[in-house]
Formats: structure tokens, sequence, C-alpha cells
């Protein structure tokens, strides 16, 4: 029998494999294995077809194993494996870094490459730090997140990140974080399409913020233009206008944290351009490569970098990863610079829209769908948590979901859906009507 099979047959009870989030006992007593994936599909171990209607997750933007990134990767990995960055150097990390300049908003002309998206949160974070520091004004220490907000998993992003579950065992975490309050707002806003009409002011909470902590100790406001994680909170009309304000008024720099949003998922390059509102640092990942091999980065306006340069000779910010910039990722970010170009995949979203939306929002009077919210490529449903069982009746969806041919993302009580952005209509249409029946078929 091949390993494979034997994989699913028998479950992975005593696997030395501590999956990350993940519920280890319940999974491994009924592993669900992908052993193969190819554009909009993975195949399982027991040989079914799915549809993946979460791009990995969040990450193969361009679709699955596509050429052009499978061969840069292979020719890299046989001309040079590893390469340092730290005081040595190899063309095809300036290559690619002047490749994602080109395609970020105006001014955004210097990168830092990292290896995830909760790398690139707390460089960016360490960058303001800095940054206030080499300018004079060191006194700038706090960290404004947001509740419901990811940012990883590392000790910064956790503590301005603003899920509880993913805080609350792990300590006090970094001295002088605070947080603003969320966006979400099912009483006014539910069922809104695109940015829901009500909630600009909460951004004003920062105002309060300041007040209290003192505008003059704050260097840095983090957010997700789109929260993904915490299950799609669109930003609400005028928020993320009003939140900038607030920052420029106060010499705060502001953070997009476009780990999800960034790469096409918003119909435009990033999520900035797509808003019309400009961070002074933003970070990514995931779509970077592809999902192909990890890596993330923080782009830093030009005037940010400056201020690094004006000191003494030596090294300007003393941060960074044995694999920032690794030649085997560059490599696979190129490939995917090249797919996205020649298939205008990053503007791609803007002709599926108008169908992504009216497929998901069909789900509402679905049973037990309390919230549809939808932008870009990217929507989720929330559905009415069962009593005393928060997230039973999401998770129970989900695998009738994957049971019937399609992978969604499940968190909490909503089903979140980003499929790669090489989708076709009848794909979109297929993910919700298969989501549709099983709402229809669970308690
Ligand atoms: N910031 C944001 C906005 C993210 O979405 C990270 C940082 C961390 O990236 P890494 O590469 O360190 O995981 C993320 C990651 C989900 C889900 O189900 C979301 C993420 C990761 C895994 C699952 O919503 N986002
Ligand atoms: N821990 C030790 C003992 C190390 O030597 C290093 C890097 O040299 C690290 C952690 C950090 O690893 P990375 O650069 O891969 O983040």
């Amino acid at each position: 029998m091949n390993k494979r099979a034997d994989f699913s047959a028998t479950g992975l009870e005593a696997s030395a494999f501590w999956m990350p989030y993940t519920a280890n006992r319940q999974f491994k007593k009924t592993p669900r294995l992908l052993v193969r994936a190819e554009g909009m599909y993975y195949w399982t171990a027991d040989g079914r077809q799915l549809l993946d209607g979460q791009a990995g997750l969040w990450c193969v933007n361009a679709g699955h194993c596509r050429p052009k990134i499978v061969a840069a990767v292979k020719k890299q990995v046989e001309q040079m494996d590893f390469a340092p960055t730290f005081n040595m150097g190899h063309p095809i990390a300036f290559e690619f870094a002047e490749r994602l300049a080109e395609i970020a908003p105006p001014g955004f002309s210097k990168v830092f490459f990292t290896n995830s998206g909760s790398e690139s949160a707390d460089t960016a974070l360490k960058i303001a730090l800095a940054y206030h520091r080499a300018r004079g004004e060191g006194q700038r220490f706090r960290l404004i997140g947001r509740e419901r907000g990811y940012h990883g998993v590392n000790f910064g992003g956790m503590a301005v990140g603003g899920i509880p579950a993913n805080r609350k065992v792990f300590g006090p975490g970094v001295a002088g974080v605070d947080h603003i309050r969320h966006t979400h707002d099912l009483k006014r806003n539910a069922f809104s399409k695109g940015q829901p009409a009500h909630g600009a002011e909460f951004a004003d909470e920062l105002e309060r913020l300041c007040a209290f902590h003192d505008p003059s100790t704050i260097a840095a406001v983090i957010v997700e233009p789109v929260a993904g994680s915490a299950g799609v909170l669109v930003p609400p009309q005028g928020y993320l206008q009003r939140l900038r304000e607030i920052c420029t008024k106060h010499g705060i720099l502001l953070v997009f944290d476009e780990v999800i949003t960034g790469f096409g998922r918003l119909s435009h390059p990033f999520a900035s351009q797509r808003f019309g509102v400009m961070p002074d640092l933003f970070t990514v990942a995931k779509g970077m490569t592809n999902g192909t091999v990890p890596m993330g980065a923080v782009f830093a306006k030009e005037s940010i970098y400056d201020a690094f340069m004006q000191g003494p000779d030596g090294i300007e910010l003393f941060h960074g990863y044995t694999y920032s910039g690794h030649p085997l990722a560059c490599a696979a970010g190129i490939g995917t610079l090249d797919t996205y170009a020649e298939e205008a995949i990053l503007t791609r979203g803007a002709s599926l829209e108008a169908g992504f939306e009216k497929a998901i929002h069909a789900l509402k009077g679905s049973p037990h769908v309390i919230d549809v919210r939808n932008i870009g490529l990217m929507g989720a449903v929330e559905l009415e948590p069962r009593a005393g069982a928060p997230g039973a009746r999401a998770y129970e969806a989900f695998l009738k979901v994957f049971e019937a041919g399609v992978l969604v993302r499940w968190t909490g009580d909503t089903l979140a859906f980003s499929p790669p952005l090489i989708v076709e209509p009848a794909q979109i249409d297929r993910i919700f009507s298969t989501v549709r029946e099983a709402l229809a078929a669970i308690a």
C-alpha cells in the first residue's frame, strides 16, 4: 500500500506534527490531507478534486503550480540555494525589490524583506519606533492596534492584534500598547455590499487615545485595511480617511497590514489604492510569492528610509532575518510578478466583483445566516452561533462544503471566501451554491 493511502486510512493520531492553529486531536482522528494542486484545484489523499475557495490560505492569488513560478524556483535552486544578505548581496534580491517598488503606490520605494506576515508586522513596528528615535522623537514608544485585528503571532504583532484567543494565554506581551475598537456593527451594517455606510466615527477613538496618552508618545497605528482573520470586516465609508487625518495631525505613522489585501485581492495591487488612503509603511506576505516560498516584506516611504540614512556611517537598522531576501523566495516572487503582469491578475477582480457580490449575497435568507460581507474578491458569511457552542455550526458547514468538493475557510462563526484571482464566474457560483446546500443541510 502506498504511504499516502495509508495516511488517509489510518489517521494520524500518533503523528509527530504539532499542527498550527488546528484542533490536533480532532484533526488527527479524521485527517483531511491535500497531496496535489493545480490552477483552481487541490486533490486529496483519497483522490478527490477540491475547488479552492480560499486561495490556499489567502495566498495563492494566481492559482496553483503556475509554470513560470515553478520554473523560476527550479532554476534558482540549481544555481544558488542560499546566500546571506547581511553584508553580502545577490542580484536577485535587488531585482525583486526593484520590481516590487515598481508596482507599489508612488513613494513606496524601499522594501525590507522578511519571511512571513508575522515577521513583517514586527519589522514594521520596529521600523516605526526606530524612525522616531532617529528623528529625535524617541519618546514615541506607544503602538496602537485595533480590536479584532490580526498581525500574526510574534510578540509585536500579537500585542497590537485584537483577537482575544490569540492573546489570552501568552502573558503581558509588549509594553505601551493600546487598541481602538473594531468596526463590526451588525445592528447598523448587516448585509452591506462593499463598504458599510455607518462607522466612520469609530476612527475618532484614536483621538480619544491621543488625548489620553498624549499623542507625542504614540509611534504608530497599525490596522488591516480590511480585517481578514476576524471574518472579513470591511472598513466603513470614510473610516480609513479619518484614521489617516488623525495620524497626520499628530505625527503618528500609519501602518497598513496588507498581508491579505495586497497583491490584487481588492482588484487593485494594494488596498491603499482601492481606498485612496496612503499609509506610511505597509506590510505584505502571502500573495507576494503566490504562497510558493515563504516570504514577506515591509514597504517604506522614501522619507522614512532617508531618516535612517542621516546618522553616522554604520548599520542604520539593527534588524534582519537570516532568510531576508532568500534567493528561492525572490525567484518565486519574480515568477509571481511576471505571472500577475501577463494575466493582469492584480486588477482581474474588477471584472468578477459584481458576480461575486451577487453570488455571496444570494445567501441572505439561507438558514442561520446573520450577515454577508464582501469587497473585491473576499467575503464572509456569518452564522448565528449555536447556543453554548460558538463556532460549531460554521465548522459543520465547513465540513459539509468540504465533502461536497469545495474548500472554504472556517473561523469562529464565519465562513470566509477568497478564491484565487484566476477564478471563473461558474466556479464562483459553484462555491456559493455548495455553501447554500450545506447551510440547508445542517441544524
Ligand atoms: N497580518 C495579516 C493581516 C494576516 O492576515 C499575518 C499578518 C501573519 O502572516 P503569517 O505569514 O505569519 O501567517 C496574517 C496572516 C485566516 C488566516 O484563516 C489568516 C492568516 C493566516 C492564517 C489564517 O484568516 N493571516
Ligand atoms: N536563534 C539563534 C540562536 C540564532 O543564531 C538566530 C540567527 O542567527 C536566530 C535565532 C534567528 O533566526 P532567523 O534569522 O532565521 O530569524
